[in-house]
Protein backbone atom coordinates (compact mmCIF):
# COMPACT_ATOMS: atom_id res chain seq x y z
CA UNK A 1 0.00 0.00 0.00
CA UNK A 2 1.24 3.46 -0.51
CA UNK A 3 1.67 6.19 1.95
CA UNK A 4 -1.22 8.34 3.56
CA UNK A 5 -1.97 11.25 2.52
CA UNK A 6 -0.60 13.87 4.96
CA UNK A 7 -2.04 17.17 6.50
CA UNK A 8 -4.68 18.32 4.95
CA UNK A 9 -5.59 21.63 6.39
CA UNK A 10 -8.97 21.38 7.89
CA UNK A 11 -10.53 23.15 4.94
CA UNK A 12 -9.14 21.23 2.91
CA UNK A 13 -10.58 21.43 -1.15
CA UNK A 14 -9.27 19.38 -3.87
CA UNK A 15 -6.47 21.24 -5.91
CA UNK A 16 -7.18 21.22 -9.73
CA UNK A 17 -3.78 20.58 -12.07
CA UNK A 18 -4.61 24.06 -13.48
CA UNK A 19 -4.96 25.56 -10.05
CA UNK A 20 -1.18 24.13 -8.89
CA UNK A 21 0.34 25.49 -12.33
CA UNK A 22 0.20 22.63 -15.05
CA UNK A 23 -0.17 23.47 -18.23
CA UNK A 24 0.06 22.50 -21.87
CA UNK A 25 4.17 22.76 -21.62
CA UNK A 26 4.05 19.72 -18.97
CA UNK A 27 0.71 18.02 -20.83
CA UNK A 28 2.76 17.21 -23.52
CA UNK A 29 5.54 15.76 -22.37
CA UNK A 30 3.77 12.60 -20.64
CA UNK A 31 4.24 9.21 -22.74
CA UNK A 32 0.99 7.54 -23.70
CA UNK A 33 2.24 4.47 -21.53
CA UNK A 34 2.27 7.44 -18.66
CA UNK A 35 -1.42 8.07 -18.47
CA UNK A 36 -2.14 6.11 -15.34
CA UNK A 37 0.85 7.96 -13.55
CA UNK A 38 -0.31 11.18 -11.76
CA UNK A 39 1.35 14.44 -11.64
CA UNK A 40 2.45 16.30 -8.67
CA UNK A 41 4.09 19.49 -8.17
CA UNK A 42 7.19 19.18 -5.41
CA UNK A 43 6.66 21.42 -2.68
CA UNK A 44 8.99 20.74 0.26
CA UNK A 45 11.64 19.48 0.15
CA UNK A 46 14.31 18.69 3.47
CA UNK A 47 17.05 16.49 3.41
CA UNK A 48 16.19 12.94 2.18
CA UNK A 49 12.04 13.63 2.48
CA UNK A 50 10.04 15.27 -0.89
CA UNK A 51 6.38 16.17 -0.52
CA UNK A 52 4.25 17.15 -3.02
CA UNK A 53 0.71 18.84 -4.06
CA UNK A 54 -1.56 16.63 -6.01
CA UNK A 55 -5.23 16.62 -6.98
CA UNK A 56 -5.78 14.81 -3.97
CA UNK A 57 -3.76 17.21 -1.64
CA UNK A 58 -0.74 17.10 -0.57
CA UNK A 59 1.57 13.51 -0.37
CA UNK A 60 4.50 12.54 0.75
CA UNK A 61 6.77 10.80 -1.96
CA UNK A 62 9.08 7.82 -1.92
CA UNK A 63 12.10 7.80 -4.01
CA UNK A 64 12.94 5.22 -6.55
CA UNK A 65 16.60 3.17 -5.55
CA UNK A 66 18.79 5.30 -7.81
CA UNK A 67 17.20 8.95 -7.49
CA UNK A 68 18.36 11.58 -5.24
CA UNK A 69 16.55 14.44 -3.45
CA UNK A 70 19.11 16.54 -5.33
CA UNK A 71 17.46 15.89 -8.86
CA UNK A 72 14.18 17.82 -7.37
CA UNK A 73 13.49 21.55 -6.24
CA UNK A 74 10.81 23.59 -5.43
CA UNK A 75 7.76 23.96 -8.11
CA UNK A 76 9.02 20.25 -10.41
CA UNK A 77 6.45 19.06 -11.59
CA UNK A 78 6.82 15.07 -11.14
CA UNK A 79 5.15 11.63 -12.31
CA UNK A 80 4.04 10.08 -9.74
CA UNK A 81 2.59 5.63 -9.44
CA UNK A 82 -0.36 6.95 -7.44
CA UNK A 83 -0.44 3.03 -5.69
CA UNK A 84 3.18 3.77 -3.85
CA UNK A 85 3.61 7.47 -4.36
CA UNK A 86 7.06 6.55 -5.82
CA UNK A 87 8.44 9.32 -8.23
CA UNK A 88 8.42 7.94 -11.95
CA UNK A 89 10.26 11.13 -13.89
CA UNK A 90 10.40 14.73 -13.18
CA UNK A 91 8.92 16.58 -16.30
CA UNK A 92 11.51 19.38 -17.91
CA UNK A 93 11.53 22.39 -16.08
CA UNK A 94 9.33 25.75 -18.06
CA UNK A 95 11.65 27.85 -16.12
CA UNK A 96 14.36 27.97 -13.51
CA UNK A 97 16.05 29.52 -10.67
CA UNK A 98 19.71 28.42 -10.22
CA UNK A 99 22.20 28.94 -8.28
CA UNK A 100 25.87 28.30 -7.67
CA UNK A 101 26.73 26.40 -4.41
CA UNK A 102 29.62 27.86 -2.27
CA UNK A 103 32.60 26.27 -3.45
CA UNK A 104 31.45 24.76 -6.48
CA UNK A 105 31.33 25.21 -10.06
CA UNK A 106 27.41 23.61 -10.45
CA UNK A 107 25.03 25.43 -10.53
CA UNK A 108 21.90 23.93 -8.50
CA UNK A 109 17.93 24.54 -9.11
CA UNK A 110 16.53 26.85 -6.17
CA UNK A 111 13.22 26.68 -7.76
CA UNK A 112 11.63 25.50 -10.83
CA UNK A 113 8.24 26.44 -13.01
CA UNK A 114 8.46 30.11 -11.03
CA UNK A 115 6.78 32.65 -13.47
CA UNK A 116 7.32 35.86 -11.52
CA UNK A 117 10.66 36.12 -9.66
CA UNK A 118 9.96 39.14 -7.48
CA UNK A 119 13.41 41.27 -6.80
CA UNK A 120 13.09 42.65 -3.41
CA UNK A 121 15.40 45.81 -2.05
CA UNK A 122 14.15 48.41 0.46
CA UNK A 123 14.85 52.01 -0.16
CA UNK A 124 18.10 52.59 1.40
CA UNK A 125 21.68 51.15 1.60
CA UNK A 126 20.37 47.60 0.37
CA UNK A 127 19.39 49.47 -2.78
CA UNK A 128 22.44 48.54 -4.93
CA UNK A 129 22.02 48.40 -9.05
CA UNK A 130 24.63 46.10 -9.91
CA UNK A 131 23.43 43.50 -7.18
CA UNK A 132 19.83 44.03 -8.77
CA UNK A 133 21.52 43.19 -11.92
CA UNK A 134 22.64 40.67 -11.05
CA UNK A 135 18.85 39.08 -10.15
CA UNK A 136 17.73 40.55 -13.07
CA UNK A 137 20.72 38.52 -15.15
CA UNK A 138 19.40 34.67 -13.16
CA UNK A 139 15.40 35.87 -13.82
CA UNK A 140 16.14 36.46 -17.60
CA UNK A 141 18.17 33.53 -18.13
CA UNK A 142 16.01 31.44 -16.29
CA UNK A 143 13.06 32.47 -18.18
CA UNK A 144 11.34 33.81 -15.44
CA UNK A 145 9.85 37.28 -15.59
CA UNK A 146 11.17 39.72 -13.17
CA UNK A 147 9.43 42.60 -11.70
CA UNK A 148 11.37 44.76 -8.86
CA UNK A 149 9.80 45.55 -5.39
CA UNK A 150 10.33 48.29 -3.56
CA UNK A 151 9.76 48.28 0.26
CA UNK A 152 10.70 50.79 2.85
CA UNK A 153 9.14 53.46 1.23
CA UNK A 154 8.37 54.99 4.15
CA UNK A 155 11.43 55.59 5.34
CA UNK A 156 12.75 57.61 2.96
CA UNK A 157 12.04 61.19 1.62
CA UNK A 158 13.68 60.51 -1.81
CA UNK A 159 11.31 57.71 -3.04
CA UNK A 160 10.85 58.89 -6.71
CA UNK A 161 14.89 58.91 -7.15
CA UNK A 162 14.78 54.82 -6.09
CA UNK A 163 12.06 54.27 -8.34
CA UNK A 164 13.62 55.92 -11.54
CA UNK A 165 16.87 54.08 -11.02
CA UNK A 166 15.05 50.68 -10.54
CA UNK A 167 13.14 51.18 -13.40
CA UNK A 168 15.75 51.62 -15.62
CA UNK A 169 17.95 48.47 -14.98
CA UNK A 170 15.61 46.95 -17.67
CA UNK A 171 13.47 47.55 -20.27
CA UNK A 172 9.84 47.45 -19.68
CA UNK A 173 10.71 46.09 -16.21
CA UNK A 174 7.57 46.67 -14.02
CA UNK A 175 8.76 48.23 -10.44
CA UNK A 176 5.73 47.82 -7.19
CA UNK A 177 6.48 50.24 -4.42
CA UNK A 178 5.13 48.79 -1.18
CA UNK A 179 4.93 48.16 2.56
CA UNK A 180 5.23 44.27 3.00
CA UNK A 181 3.44 44.60 6.09
CA UNK A 182 0.03 45.92 4.99
CA UNK A 183 -2.87 44.01 2.66
CA UNK A 184 -2.46 46.54 0.13
CA UNK A 185 1.01 45.05 -0.59
CA UNK A 186 -1.33 41.59 -2.09
CA UNK A 187 -3.53 43.65 -4.17
CA UNK A 188 -0.74 45.50 -5.73
CA UNK A 189 0.96 42.08 -6.79
CA UNK A 190 -2.38 40.37 -7.67
CA UNK A 191 -1.71 40.69 -11.46
CA UNK A 192 1.31 38.31 -10.85
CA UNK A 193 -0.51 35.81 -8.44
CA UNK A 194 -3.78 34.69 -10.07
CA UNK A 195 -4.85 31.18 -10.07
CA UNK A 196 -1.91 28.23 -11.17
CA UNK A 197 0.99 31.57 -10.97
CA UNK A 198 3.58 30.50 -9.53
CA UNK A 199 6.21 33.56 -8.12
CA UNK A 200 9.25 33.17 -6.19
CA UNK A 201 11.04 36.26 -4.27
CA UNK A 202 14.58 36.93 -3.58
CA UNK A 203 16.80 39.94 -1.91
CA UNK A 204 19.09 40.53 1.12
CA UNK A 205 17.94 39.32 4.28
CA UNK A 206 15.97 42.23 5.92
CA UNK A 207 14.07 43.78 3.21
CA UNK A 208 10.55 42.44 3.88
CA UNK A 209 10.27 39.06 1.97
CA UNK A 210 9.29 36.79 4.72
CA UNK A 211 6.71 39.60 5.99
CA UNK A 212 5.46 39.60 2.03
CA UNK A 213 4.81 36.13 1.91
CA UNK A 214 2.96 35.89 5.10
CA UNK A 215 0.80 38.63 3.58
CA UNK A 216 0.18 36.69 0.93
CA UNK A 217 -0.86 33.80 2.21
CA UNK A 218 -2.86 35.44 4.74
CA UNK A 219 -4.02 35.02 8.69
CA UNK A 220 -4.25 32.17 10.14
CA UNK A 221 -2.17 29.88 7.53
CA UNK A 222 0.24 27.13 9.23
CA UNK A 223 3.32 28.18 7.29
CA UNK A 224 3.94 31.61 8.50
CA UNK A 225 7.52 32.46 7.90
CA UNK A 226 9.85 33.76 10.75
CA UNK A 227 10.06 37.62 9.71
CA UNK A 228 12.33 40.34 11.74
CA UNK A 229 14.40 39.53 14.88
CA UNK A 230 13.72 36.20 14.77
CA UNK A 231 16.11 34.60 12.71
CA UNK A 232 17.24 31.07 12.24
CA UNK A 233 21.25 30.77 11.62
CA UNK A 234 23.16 27.53 10.24
CA UNK A 235 26.37 26.06 11.45
CA UNK A 236 28.54 28.93 10.66
CA UNK A 237 26.60 31.24 12.38
CA UNK A 238 24.98 32.81 8.76
CA UNK A 239 21.20 33.97 8.99
CA UNK A 240 19.13 31.28 6.80
CA UNK A 241 15.20 30.62 6.54
CA UNK A 242 15.74 26.87 6.42
CA UNK A 243 12.40 26.43 4.64
CA UNK A 244 11.80 26.19 0.93
CA UNK A 245 8.19 25.47 -0.25
CA UNK A 246 5.55 26.48 -1.89
CA UNK A 247 3.09 28.62 -0.01
CA UNK A 248 -0.56 29.02 -1.27
CA UNK A 249 -1.52 32.72 -2.18
CA UNK A 250 -4.72 33.81 -0.34
CA UNK A 251 -6.14 34.35 -3.66
CA UNK A 252 -4.98 32.00 -5.82
CA UNK A 253 -0.92 31.07 -6.89
CA UNK A 254 1.87 29.94 -5.14
CA UNK A 255 4.95 31.74 -3.72
CA UNK A 256 8.33 30.54 -3.09
CA UNK A 257 10.49 32.00 -0.45
CA UNK A 258 14.11 31.23 -1.98
CA UNK A 259 16.83 31.28 0.52
CA UNK A 260 20.38 30.78 -0.06
CA UNK A 261 20.45 32.96 -2.97
CA UNK A 262 21.99 35.36 -1.92
CA UNK A 263 25.47 34.47 -3.43
CA UNK A 264 25.10 35.67 -7.03
CA UNK A 265 27.79 34.13 -9.27
CA UNK A 266 26.56 34.68 -12.90
CA UNK A 267 27.68 31.90 -14.73
CA UNK A 268 25.73 30.11 -18.50
CA UNK A 269 23.69 33.47 -18.36
CA UNK A 270 24.82 35.27 -21.82
CA UNK A 271 21.61 35.77 -23.10
CA UNK A 272 20.03 36.68 -19.69
CA UNK A 273 22.44 39.35 -19.94
CA UNK A 274 22.46 40.30 -23.24
CA UNK A 275 18.10 41.21 -21.98
CA UNK A 276 19.10 43.11 -19.45
CA UNK A 277 21.46 45.48 -21.15
CA UNK A 278 19.75 45.43 -24.46
CA UNK A 279 20.33 49.13 -25.12
CA UNK A 280 24.47 48.24 -25.21
CA UNK A 281 23.86 45.02 -27.07
CA UNK A 282 21.96 46.51 -29.66
CA UNK A 283 24.47 49.36 -30.25
CA UNK A 284 27.34 46.53 -30.50
CA UNK A 285 26.74 45.38 -34.59
CA UNK A 286 26.90 49.28 -35.27
CA UNK A 287 30.31 49.16 -34.09
CA UNK A 288 33.63 48.91 -36.64
CA UNK A 289 35.22 45.59 -35.05
CA UNK A 290 32.74 42.66 -34.65
CA UNK A 291 34.14 41.73 -31.58
CA UNK A 292 34.79 45.15 -30.12
CA UNK A 293 34.66 45.16 -26.02
CA UNK A 294 33.67 49.27 -26.14
CA UNK A 295 36.51 49.86 -24.56
CA UNK A 296 38.53 52.01 -26.92
CA UNK A 297 38.34 50.84 -30.37
CA UNK A 298 38.14 53.11 -32.87
CA UNK A 299 34.26 53.35 -34.40
CA UNK A 300 32.66 51.69 -31.24
CA UNK A 301 29.15 52.73 -31.14
CA UNK A 302 28.71 51.70 -27.39
CA UNK A 303 31.46 54.73 -26.34
CA UNK A 304 29.64 56.84 -29.35
CA UNK A 305 26.80 56.73 -27.13
CA UNK A 306 28.32 57.20 -23.85
CA UNK A 307 29.99 60.23 -24.98
CA UNK A 308 26.59 61.81 -26.48
CA UNK A 309 25.05 60.96 -22.91
CA UNK A 310 22.33 58.63 -24.00
CA UNK A 311 24.34 55.54 -22.42
CA UNK A 312 25.30 55.83 -18.50
CA UNK A 313 28.98 55.36 -18.31
CA UNK A 314 28.30 53.24 -14.93
CA UNK A 315 26.09 50.86 -16.90
CA UNK A 316 28.53 50.56 -19.12
CA UNK A 317 31.41 49.68 -16.34
CA UNK A 318 28.56 47.44 -14.70
CA UNK A 319 27.75 45.13 -17.77
CA UNK A 320 31.57 44.62 -19.05
CA UNK A 321 32.24 43.16 -15.27
CA UNK A 322 28.94 40.99 -15.15
CA UNK A 323 29.89 40.12 -19.34
CA UNK A 324 33.68 39.22 -17.98
CA UNK A 325 32.66 36.98 -14.64
CA UNK A 326 29.90 35.21 -16.88
CA UNK A 327 32.61 34.50 -19.12
CA UNK A 328 35.09 33.26 -16.56
CA UNK A 329 32.75 31.12 -15.08
CA UNK A 330 31.36 29.74 -17.82
CA UNK A 331 32.70 26.61 -19.67
CA UNK A 332 33.54 27.07 -23.01
CA UNK A 333 32.85 23.40 -24.79
CA UNK A 334 33.68 24.74 -28.32
CA UNK A 335 37.30 25.78 -27.43
CA UNK A 336 39.66 28.46 -27.72
CA UNK A 337 37.94 31.61 -29.09
CA UNK A 338 37.47 32.85 -32.45
CA UNK A 339 40.59 35.78 -32.91
CA UNK A 340 39.70 39.06 -33.62
CA UNK A 341 38.46 39.97 -36.98
CA UNK A 342 37.77 43.07 -38.58
CA UNK A 343 33.86 43.16 -39.78
CA UNK A 344 34.73 44.56 -42.91
N1 LIG B 1 8.88 50.40 8.03
C1 LIG B 1 8.87 49.33 7.23
N2 LIG B 1 9.32 48.17 7.72
C2 LIG B 1 9.32 47.10 6.92
C3 LIG B 1 8.87 47.18 5.58
N3 LIG B 1 9.03 45.96 5.01
C4 LIG B 1 9.55 45.15 5.97
N4 LIG B 1 9.73 45.83 7.14
C5 LIG B 1 10.28 45.30 8.40
O1 LIG B 1 11.61 44.84 8.14
C6 LIG B 1 11.93 43.75 9.00
C7 LIG B 1 12.53 42.60 8.21
O2 LIG B 1 11.51 41.96 7.46
P1 LIG B 1 11.58 40.41 7.03
O3 LIG B 1 10.29 40.10 6.37
O4 LIG B 1 11.98 39.53 8.15
O5 LIG B 1 12.76 40.45 5.96
P2 LIG B 1 13.47 39.25 5.16
O6 LIG B 1 14.78 39.03 5.84
O7 LIG B 1 13.65 39.76 3.78
O8 LIG B 1 12.58 38.06 5.22
C8 LIG B 1 10.64 43.39 9.71
O9 LIG B 1 10.70 43.96 11.01
C9 LIG B 1 9.56 44.05 8.87
O10 LIG B 1 8.42 44.38 9.61
C10 LIG B 1 8.38 48.44 5.09
O11 LIG B 1 7.97 48.62 3.93
N5 LIG B 1 8.41 49.49 5.97
MG1 LIG C 1 13.09 36.05 5.87
ZN1 LIG D 1 32.00 48.97 -29.53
Amino acid sequence: MGRAVIDHPPSFQPLSLASLGWSDFFEVQREPHEADLAPMRIATLHRSRLTALSEAGSVELTLAIHASTSDFTVGDWVLVDPRTQTVHRRLSRRTVMERRTEGSRTLQAAAANVDTLFIVTSCNADFNPARLERYLALANQGGTIPVILLTKADTTADLGTYQRQASELQRGLDVVTLNPRLSAAADALAPWCGLGQTVALVGSSGVGKSTLVNTLVGPGQAQAQLTGGIREHDAKGRHTTTSRSLHAIADGGWVIDTPGMRTLHVSGAAEGIETLFAEIIERAPLCRYRDCTHTSEPGCAVQAAVADGSLAPERLIRWRKLFDENRTNTPTPAGPRSHRRPRR
